[in-house]
């Protein structure tokens, strides 16, 4: 299928805008098909562990299911299992995701089907000795933190935060903290912080009043 955009004329412009909807589209061509995460996104878990829940997506057209299409599942470390599955009756696909050994970092499964256009579904790799604080509802949650030295404190943006940003307050902390800033935007994303020093480290999202937080390091 050729989009309305790749006029004839303008070849070299066109080709790119072909390319565009080529790469986004799991059969080439105009996506005419919805592919959706069901559930199983925005998982927490230990690095290299399997997700406890497993990863549902379905496909639709006109918002009715397509069933019979191959979903290909794929992630850039770690595993998934299956990694091609073809959709049920009811349109539905689903994976076991084990996420790559690394801690501490945000995980993108990638998800095709035939004239669908791929999405991303997140999880988030924590160590265990790592401390975490969501970033949602406008607040940090916990607010406030308590750790030991040498603690990595992990913020997780889910998918459905939107537009928060990580503001260390001035005159804090130490230049590495201040550099800690995270601009405004929407999940998933994750951030994170190890404090070699005690001290009381306060912090805010500036788009949201009362959005505070602190985390106090012990001696
Ligand atoms: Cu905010």
């Amino acid at each position: 299928m050729t989009p309305k955009s790749c006029a004839p004329f303008v070849l070299l412009l066109a080709l790119g805008a072909c390319n565009e909807t080529t790469d986004s589209g799991g059969g080439g061509g105009t996506p005419t098909r919805v592919l959706e995460s069901v559930s199983g996104a925005d998982q927490v878990v230990a690095p290299g562990a399997t997700l406890p829940q497993p990863i549902v997506v379905r496909l639709t057209e006109n918002n009715l299911p397509v069933a019979g299409q191959p979903v290909q599942f794929s992630v850039g470390g770690g595993g998934v299992n299956p990694a091609v599955t073809n959709t049920g009756a009811d349109g539905q696909a689903s994976t076991s995701w084990t996420v790559a050994n690394v801690p501490n970092t945000l995980n993108l499964l990638s998800v095709g089907a035939p004239s669908a256009q791929v999405i991303n579904i997140p999880s988030f790799a924590v160590a265990t000795n790592a401390t975490l604080v969501d970033v949602q509802n406008n607040q940090f949650s916990p607010g406030d933190v308590t750790v030991p030295r040498n603690t990595t404190v992990v913020w997780i943006w889910k998918s459905s935060a939107r537009g928060h940003n990580f503001t260390p307050d001035p005159g804090t902390g130490n230049a590495a903290w201040q550099a800690a800033l995270v601009t405004t935007r929407d999940g998933p994303w994750l951030a994170t912080f190890q404090f070699t020093q005690a001290g009381t480290y306060t912090y805010s999202c500036t788009q949201h009043a009362g959005m505070v937080g602190r985390v106090i390091v012990s001696p």
